[in-house]
């Protein structure tokens, strides 16, 4: 068979077909490398070096770009982020009640049974598994030198299913309260800190209001549309060293510079309990903290 020689310029892919059609014929296919055209929007010195001929590049002028960018991105994200100095350690452990978990029935609801139903859970005093209790807020206090609070961020109390959701939770000083209703009826959110009424907002279905966390302290909220069993409680620290008890009465504070302190342990109910407690540079400091019982719900005069 006779042998023809031909010069073309092909793509990979294209190549590929080819080879595979004249290794049948026996044609010989002469092929340059082939280079893709510059793009027109391709100005910049930089991309028009990563187009030059004879230059190897590992990546395109594009995928360079890019780079440049995110690596931007990355020092600005790096420099809003708070410090992270030195050693620190965590505090960890489990706030129980002792004795036997008391019968808490559901709160009566005496209005708008058509969305509440006949009753809410009772979650003034929740005893989980092995006596341990729900909503406790744990704060470490008297840290020094520490973490400062998160300014400008947003936690969320909802008006679900006839309660507050959460019943209780912690913010920073600096923070934004938002309130939602995601009931189809009115609520309300009355919050007083101590005796002084912070705010009281009507909320009709589906409205949401932002109200700022300025003081520290342990902000009430009831709902004054006769929802008489509905109430929540927002602890406003002054430092990031807080939590609150899942459902089984557990907490976990992290990042807590090495040192001796105070561990506060909150209970809407049961009142505050203190114990000392000292952190390692490194590593857990277990700390569990035990409630005498008592049986009978909190009388607030509502
Ligand atoms: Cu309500």
């Amino acid at each position: 068979m006779e042998s023809v020689t031909t010069r073309v310029t092909l793509t990979p892919r294209r190549l590929t077909r080819r080879r595979a059609r004249h290794k049948r014929t026996g044609r010989v296919v002469v092929v340059r490398n082939h280079r893709p055209a510059p793009s027109r929007s391709c100005e910049s010195p930089a991309c028009r070096r990563a187009a030059a001929p004879g230059m190897a590049l590992a990546f395109p002028a594009m995928t360079l770009r890019r780079l440049v960018v995110l690596a931007c991105a990355a020092v600005a994200l790096a420099a809003a982020l708070p410090a992270r100095a030195g050693p620190a350690g965590t505090v960890t452990g489990t706030i129980r009640l002792t004795g036997p978990a008391p019968a808490r029935p559901p709160l009566p609801v005496f209005k708008h049974k058509e969305v509440c139903g006949d009753g809410v859970p009772d979650d003034r005093l929740v005893v989980g598994p092995g006596g341990g209790l729900r909503f406790v807020v744990v704060t470490i206090e008297g840290v020094r030198g520490g973490n400062q609070p998160e300014r400008d961020a947003t936690v969320l109390l909802d008006n679900r299913a006839c309660r507050f959701d959460p019943h209780v939770q912690v913010a920073e000083v600096g923070q934004w309260l938002d309130i939602r209703n995601s009931d189809p009826i009115l609520h309300n959110a009355d919050a007083r800190l101590g005796k002084e009424t912070l705010f009281n907002v009507a909320l009709p279905p589906g409205r949401q209001v932002r109200k700022p966390l300025a003081t520290p302290g342990t902000i009430a909220i009831t709902c004054d549309v006769r929802h008489t069993w509905m109430s929540a409680f927002v602890v406003v620290a002054a430092h990031p060293y807080h939590t609150v008890t899942d459902a089984y009465g557990a907490y976990e504070i992290d990042r807590v510079p090495p040192g001796t302190y105070t561990l506060r342990v909150w209970h809407e109910e049961l009142g505050i309990l203190e114990r000392e407690v000292t952190v390692p540079s490194s590593g857990i400091a277990v700390t569990d903290v035990a409630f005498p019982a008592r049986t009978e719900p909190k009388d607030d005069g509502r």
